[in-house]
């Protein structure tokens, strides 16, 4: 690995660090100033480990043999000293492999038969049932004997054809061409495959994943409409020697083009046009040209097309050759991901952690504010008090009742309100509950079950798509409702009662709104395409379906938890100033009752308001501290 890399990533786990420090000082900050409570903090301790847990998918896309495990080890794993992942001529890779560190688990090869394809069960849900994988251990003593472990990502195994067509593993080239000699087919052995291997990149988060060829990716829609999509960067691989070739086109459009996230085109084995016998200035324009000629075929900025040399680069690493290294011109790709990539990524990461934790944090600060405002307040009515006489201070008596009576009346609205609130928040999240949704996919699956034609199957996805999407947009629209309606409750404080104005966050939605409609463009797509609705592609049509509603459910379910988490830092901080400005006006009226039975009161009243104006001093400066502290 570069330094470059590991700089990046020192930065990246260093921020995130500050901010699981930050967010656990703010919890130790509340248990003491508002006491513990469990499902507060358990909250916050959930927002730390999301951040601790999250990860970065980098995802290797490409025909086959254009260079991605090469790629792979030259970008990561160079300093093994030799080639870790199996990169050979021809079909190589034969599943999508997914490389990580767990450093919970020792070093290991985890492979799940080409068999379970015949089950309805996921692949998500596989990956949490170890006994359906095949384990194979890796010593991390004996690192040399790696390689040698990784070849079983290549293992075929011969089946009869209808064994093969069972497993939906045959290609829509037609069934003659799939035939080995003696009538068989060759099919992947394993469907998918886990790779534990130890890395400081791997350990801070950074997950690749190196995929097979054209019609290995067609033939695993989890893959294409679960895994590459929500990847934070795709890089799609293209050889200098065969240029953009068809099926380079048909990958690029159908997975990787028309997804939201970021790519990177990389224009493989310039090597092969290296020549002693030509000028190298010619030379560099020719890959020059055929860089334009990406950029342009792929419609992506220049910035994000890359000519290079893996197979000189892990050279060049293996052997410290510098000069081979610099010509390989994998440096700026490295540049990017560590300039660009890491860092985008770890914005969007810390940035809604962040903002989390910043509006709490605001909303506590206010409270803070408000609460030594009133003090003070008070504070200098009860100084002009001293030596005046009763009849004055019969006055203020009455007058702080009247007015705490007036402000009963408004907190009562508001009690009602709330109510009423808290009731359309319950609403809002039904409608994005997981029983909602089921019940939505109840109405159409079906229709798709049965509909085993274009019409019939584009029609019911049709229909789950509008609804789905109807449904979005009433979530958008009732939670414009309540930070309306919590803002005019908010003003009305400010207007008859003094408080200080209140920010009523907005509920941002969108993101899943998009993937929710990316997910219905790819049910289109699938729907329009005739090789997918062919009688013996049944099973794959099951599959694409599973798929669908797989991430749909993961959609709904974490646009609940956004707008669960919105309903709280909404409506949380108007209740508690509420609470506490009535607390205040109690205060005050108590006060002047006692110091009209007894006038001796007044300085010791006064006395300890003034501690209580320094405690709050304190307890802001603490708050503060935390804020400076985030990253
Ligand atoms: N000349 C040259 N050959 C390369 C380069 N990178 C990879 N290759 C060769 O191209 C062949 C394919 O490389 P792989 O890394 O297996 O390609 P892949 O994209 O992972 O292919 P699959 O696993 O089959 O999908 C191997 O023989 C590599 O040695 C390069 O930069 N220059
Ligand atoms: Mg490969």
């Amino acid at each position: 690995m570069t330094a470059l890399l590991e700089q990046e990533i020192a930065d990246y786990t260093a921020r995130r660090d500050r901010l699981v420090d930050a967010i656990h000082a703010f919890i130790h900050w509340l248990d003491q100033h508002e006491g513990v409570d469990g499902d507060r903090n358990l909250r916050l301790l959930d927002g730390a480990e999301a951040l601790r847990r999250d990860r970065l998918t980098l995802a290797f896309v490409a025909e086959y043999s254009r260079g991605k495990s090469e790629l792979i080890n030259a970008l990561f794993f160079a300093d093994h000293g030799h080639r870790l992942l199996p990169s050979d001529a021809g079909r190589t890779t034969m599943c999508p492999t997914e490389i990580f560190y767990d450093p919970q688990e020792e070093p290991c090869l985890r492979l799940l038969p080409i068999e379970s394809r015949l089950t309805e069960e996921t692949l998500a849900h596989l990956k949490l049932k170890p006994v359906e994988w095949v384990k194979l251990r890796l010593d991390p003593e004996d690192r040399a004997a790696w390689p040698q472990a990784l070849q079983k990502l290549r293992e075929t195994k011969r089946v009869p054809l209808p064994a093969a067509r069972a497993l939906g593993l045959l290609d829509a080239r037609g069934e003659d061409e799939n035939l080995a000699a003696d009538g068989g087919v060759d099919i992947p052995a394993w469907r998918y495959a886990l790779l534990n291997l130890p890395h400081p990149l791997l350990e801070a988060g950074l997950v690749l994943l190196d995929t097979p060829g054209l019609n290995a990716l067609g033939s695993e829609p989890e893959l294409t409409l679960s895994a590459i999509p929500n990847a934070h960067a795709v890089m799609f691989l293209l050889a200098a020697d065969t240029g953009v070739t068809r099926s380079d086109l048909e990958i690029w459009q159908k997975y990787v083009h028309k997804h939201v996230n970021f790519h990177i085109a990389v224009l493989n084995k310039i090597d092969t046009l290296w020549d002693e016998m030509r000028p190298a200035e010619e030379i560099r324009a020719g890959i020059e040209r055929q860089v334009q000629d990406t950029a342009r075929i792929l419609k992506l900025p220049l910035e994000q097309v890359f000519a290079l040399s893996a197979r000189s680069a892990l050279l060049g690493r293996v052997k410290q050759d510098a000069e081979l290294l610099a010509r390989s011109g994998v440096l700026p790709l490295e540049s990017l991901l560590a300039h660009k990539i890491i860092p985008a990524r770890r914005e969007i990461l810390c940035h809604a952690a962040l903002h989390d934790m910043e509006g709490r944090l605001a909303g506590h600060q206010a409270r803070l504010a408000e609460r030594a405002h009133q003090v003070s307040r008070h504070l200098v009515e009860l100084s002009q008090l001293s030596g005046k006489n009763r009849d004055m201070v019969q006055q203020l008596r009455d007058e702080a009742m009247k007015e705490k009576e007036r402000y009963e009346a408004t907190a009562e609205r508001f009690r009602q309100l709330r109510a009423q609130i808290l009731r359309q928040g319950e609403e809002l999240l039904a409608l994005l509950s997981k029983e909602n949704l089921s019940a939505l996919l109840a109405d159409a699956m079906p229709g798709m079950e049965s509909a085993w034609t274009t019409g019939g199957l584009t029609g019911a996805m049709r229909r789950l798509a509008e609804e789905a999407h109807e449904r979005f947009a009433r979530a958008g629209r009732m939670g414009h409702n309540i930070q309306h309606f919590l803002h005019d409750t908010c003003e009305r404080f400010v207007q008859m009662h003094g408080f200080k104005a209140m920010q009523v966050p907005a509920l941002d939605l969108q993101r899943y709104r998009q993937r929710m409609e990316a997910l219905v463009r790819e049910a289109e797509e699938f729907c329009r395409d005739p090789a997918n609705l062919v009688l013996e592609k049944r099973f794959m049509i099951r599959r694409f379906v599973a798929g669908v509603v797989q991430e749909a459910v993961k959609t709904y379910s974490l646009a609940a938890q956004e707008t669960d988490r919105w309903l709280q830092l909404a409506i949380t901080p108007i209740t508690a100033r509420v609470r506490e400005h009535k607390q205040v006006l109690d205060e005050r009226l108590d006060n002047l009752k006692k110091i009209l039975a007894n006038a001796e009161v007044l300085q010791s009243r006064m006395l300890e308001m003034k501690q209580e104006l320094a405690t709050l001093k304190q307890s802001r400066a603490e708050l503060d501290d935390i804020a400076h502290a985030l990253p």
